[in-house]
C-alpha cells in the first residue's frame, strides 16, 4: 500500500538546509515510516542559486518568496532553515495556513516570540518540532536510557561545553550570526541552545541560572559576501561595524531535581572546530559524550568490581542502541548527518500519528527561557529563576 506522503517546502538552503535535505532524501530508504517526505519546493531569494541548490539537493521546484510557499495547497510541512529573525514570521504564517512546522534552533529571538510561536502551532493543531539534532545521536539516546534506568543513580553534576573557533580572526567579517538584529544573540543562542537542550533531555528542567556573556572582538569588517558563518570573507572597502552579540557564554545552573550544571559556549576556543561534549556524574556512576567521537559513550560504574573500576567505552552501534540498527552492522559507525535523519524519522511518524514528538515547540520555549534567564543574569548579575514554560 502506498505510504502517506508529507509534501515539504523548505525555506533556506545553506548549511542547515543541506543537512535537512539529506535527511528528507535518505530517511525513507532506511526507516519504515508512517509517512514519507516528498521534497516539493526549496525557497530562496536568489532564484539562480536556489535552483542550483534544488537540483543538487533533490528538490523538485523553487520558490523565491516564502509567503507564497507557506500558502501553497500542495505543501503539508514547512521547514524553517532561515536566519533566526525570520523563524517567527515564517512559522506564524505557516501555522496560519495549517502547515506542520520544523524550525531550526534557537526557536526565536526571545521568550515572548517563542511563546507566540508555540501558541500559533497549538491553536492551528499542526505538528511542530525544533531541530535539536544532537539528542538524536544513538549514544546520547542510550545515555538517557541508562540515566532513566537509574544506572548512574541520583545526578549530582551535568557539565557541558560547546567550543568553536571560527571567528577568532579579527578580519572575519560581520556575518548575520554576529548581528543582534538578525541572530538575536551570538554564541549563546547558537551553541548554548544545544547544550541546554542536551541538559534538559538528560537531566531535567532548569530552576535557576547565573552567567556572563562576553564579546572579545568589538568591531569587525562589514560583510558583503552574504555567505553566513562558514564561507564569509571581508570584501570591498574596509568599513567596520560594531559587534553587538556575545562571543562567549559561561553559566551555572541549578536543576529542579537538585543537580548542578556548568555550561560553556564559545567561538574562541582555538583548535576546537565543533567541540560539543558533556559529562554527567551520579551517585552510582558517570557518563561522558563527545560529538567528535559521537558513536561512543564513556561510562564509569561504581558497582564494577574493586580494582576493575574506571571509564570504559560503549560503542553505541549495536542493534539494541536507539536508531543504530537502521544503518550498518556493529562498529561501522554513523555521523553528524544521521542525527538529522533520526529527527526527521520521528517527525514523519509524528505527522502520520497527529502528534508533535520531542523536541517540539514546548522544548523550544523552555530552551528560550533558559537562554533569556542567562542573558538577564549577565546584564544584571545574580541568580535568575528560569520561567517554567
Ligand atoms: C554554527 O555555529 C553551527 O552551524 C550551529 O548553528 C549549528 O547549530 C551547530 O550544530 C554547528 O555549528
Amino acid at each position: 500500500m502506498a505510504k502517506k506522503k508529507v509534501r515539504v517546502g523548505m525555506v533556506g538552503y545553506k548549511f542547515m538546509g543541506k543537512a535537512h535535505s539529506h535527511a528528507y532524501f535518505d530517511v525513507a530508504r532506511f526507516f519504515d515510516l508512517g509517512a514519507e517526505p516528498e521534497m516539493v519546493a526549496l525557497c530562496g531569494r536568489d532564484e539562480a542559486a536556489a535552483r542550483a541548490a534544488a537540483d543538487q539537493l533533490g528538490w523538485r521546484e523553487v520558490e523565491t518568496d516564502w509567503r507564497r510557499l507557506v500558502a501553497r495547497p500542495d505543501i503539508d510541512l514547512i521547514d524553517v532553515c532561515t536566519p533566526n529573525n525570520l523563524h517567527a514570521d515564517v512559522t506564524l504564517a505557516a501555522a496560519q495556513h495549517g502547515k506542520h512546522v520544523l524550525c531550526e534552533k534557537p526557536l526565536a529571538m526571545d521568550l515572548e516570540q517563542a511563546r507566540r510561536m508555540r501558541s500559533a502551532v497549538e491553536q492551528a493543531g499542526v505538528v511542530h518540532m525544533i531541530c535539536h539534532n544532537y539528542r538524536f545521536a544513538p549514544a546520547v539516546q542510550y545515555a538517557r536510557q541508562l540515566i532513566a534506568d537509574g544506572r548512574i543513580g541520583t545526578i549530582y553534576h551535568f557539565r557541558a561545553q560547546y567550543l568553536q573557533d571560527w571567528i577568532m580572526d579579527p578580519e572575519f567579517p560581520l556575518v548575520w550570526r554576529l548581528r543582534k538584529e538578525v541572530a538575536g544573540s551570538g554564541v549563546h543562542g547558537d551553541l548554548s541552545a544545544h547544550i541546554i537542550d542536551l541538559a534538559r533531555f538528560l537531566v531535567g528542567e532548569f530552576e535557576s541560572v547565573t552567567g556572563l556573556l562576553h564579546t572579545f572582538i568589538k568591531q569587525r569588517p562589514l560583510d558583503a559576501s552574504g555567505e553566513g558563518a562558514w564561507g564569509a570573507r571581508a570584501i570591498g572597502a574596509r568599513q567596520m561595524g560594531e559587534v553587538d552579540v556575545d562571543d562567549a557564554a559561561l553559566f551555572l545552573a541549578r536543576f529542579a531535581n537538585g543537580a548542578l550544571g556548568t555550561f560553556e559556549a564559545t567561538r574562541f576556543a582555538g583548535g576546537n572546530r565543533n567541540g560539543n561534549r558533556w559529562e554527567v556524574n551520579g551517585s552510582r556512576g558517570s557518563i561522558r559524550w563527545d560529538l567528535e567521537n559521537m558513536n561512543n559513550l564513556q561510562v564509569y560504574f561504581h558497582d564494577d568490581p574493586a580494582g576493575q573500576q574506571g571509564f570504559r567505552t560503549i560503542n553505541c552501534t549495536e542493534a539494541q542502541h536507539p536508531y543504530a540498527g537502521h544503518w550498518w552492522p556493529p562498529a561501522h559507525i554513523i555521523g553528524y548527518e544521521h542525527t538529522f535523519v533520526h529527527l526527521v524519522s520521528e517527525l514523519m511518524n509524528g505527522i502520520a500519528a497527529g502528534r508533535s514528538p520531542a523536541p517540539n515547540f514546548e522544548d523550544g520555549v523552555r530552551n528560550q527561557g533558559v537562554l533569556d534567564a542567562v542573558s538577564e543574569s549577565a546584564a544584571g548579575g545574580g541568580w535568575v529563576r528560569v520561567p517554567q514554560g
